[in-house]
């Protein structure tokens, strides 16, 4: 069997390196560069293009890169290969961070004062008031996301596909309960896998179920967002403002109105960033676990998507 390193959009010296020192009997190939096709079992994918599935008649697991396994084409995969994602305490911790930092400087008013710094302004205020802070996706990052902010006096609530019980996380599940959750919010926090089902769910319908003064932290996908509602409801005050790690389309174009927007934050992607100084271990014994037929660990359900 071979590995196959379909990493794209960076340089994986550094990735190839520590792979062949986690898996010195196991043939390693970065593609395009790949000998026998054939051979290759175990891709390592981020980005990978869509026409490489049907080239890999042997293959038997795709592990992605990444917690999100939708930049895999799924539907191209034939029905018995297996896919892995990353799940990982250190990958969890920065996302909780990221989002707590951008909920506290939204509260302590962090960009105000800069622009009234730029224009030489005293101005002093309160800090915002509003604590409830409401999570789409209680799984791996949702939940220590919460406990995180949890931690820091915020009233937490979470929403997922399936029934939670959680402490001190008031847990809301399903369509049904969509309205309920997002009744009184003051942040609202993306982290639901990219499906059929949650695609374009931050939409015109649902800002209008939140208060005015919402803000919108989107960490998930770009897809999750319709941008053009998103636009519409800041200018027309029916959000307070969004701060956005993920696009439609990355990098994020120069002309794109959310880079001088005064109420949109942008980040470049960099919410939660694989380490792969955590992740090689578990990448290489889903690797061993495919040459010897063992079960693989973060497997993902084919059936939901994620
Ligand atoms: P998990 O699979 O562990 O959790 C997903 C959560 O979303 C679960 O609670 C699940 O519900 C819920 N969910 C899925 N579908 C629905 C639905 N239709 N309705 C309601 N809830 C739903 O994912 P992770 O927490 O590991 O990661 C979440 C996402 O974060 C990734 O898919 C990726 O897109 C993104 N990400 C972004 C990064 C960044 O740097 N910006 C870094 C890493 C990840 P249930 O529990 O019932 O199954
Ligand atoms: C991921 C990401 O899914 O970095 O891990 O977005």
């Amino acid at each position: 069997m071979s590995v196959l390193v379909c990493v794209t959009g960076r340089n994986n010296d550094k990735l190839m390196a520590k792979l062949n020192e986690a898996l010195p009997d196991v043939k390693i190939e970065l593609w395009p560069h790949c000998e026998d096709l054939n051979r290759v079992q175990f891709v390592l994918a981020w980005n990978a293009p869509d026409e490489l599935w049907a080239q890999l008649p042997n293959l038997k697991v795709v592990q992605s890169y990444g917690a999100g396994v939708d930049g895999i084409a799924l539907d191209k995969l034939k029905p018995d290969v297996s896919v892995a994602r990353i799940v990982d305490e250190q990958l969890s911790a920065d996302m909780a961070e990221y989002v707590l930092s951008h909920v506290l400087a939204n509260k302590l008013r962090h960009r105000e004062y800069a622009t009234n710094q730029g224009h030489r302004n005293w101005k002093p205020r309160r800090a915002k008031k509003g604590n409830e802070v409401g999570i789409l996706g209680l799984g791996e990052l949702g939940r220590v996301t919460a406990e995180l902010l949890g931690h820091h006096g915020f009233s937490i609530r979470g929403w997922s596909r399936t029934q939670k019980c959680i402490s001190n996380v008031a847990c809301y599940a399903g369509e049904a309960q969509l309205e309920a959750f997002l009744s009184g919010i003051d942040y609202l926090v993306c982290l639901l896998p990219l499906t059929q089902q949650t695609k374009g769910i931050l939409n015109a319908e649902l800002f209008s179920q939140v208060p005015p003064n919402c803000v919108l932290i989107n960490v998930a996908r770009g897809q999750h967002l319709v941008e053009a509602d998103l636009l519409v409801a800041l200018d027309n005050n029916e959000l307070e403002a969004a701060v956005l790690d993920v696009f439609s389309t990355e990098p994020l174009s120069e002309s794109h109105p959310f880079w001088s927007h005064p109420k949109v934050t942008v980040t470049p992607h960099v919410a939660a960033v694989t380490n792969m100084d955590t992740v090689v271990a578990q990448i290489a014994a889903n690797a061993r676990a495919c040459l010897g037929n063992n079960p693989l660990e973060n497997r993902v359900d084919l059936g939901q998507g994620y």
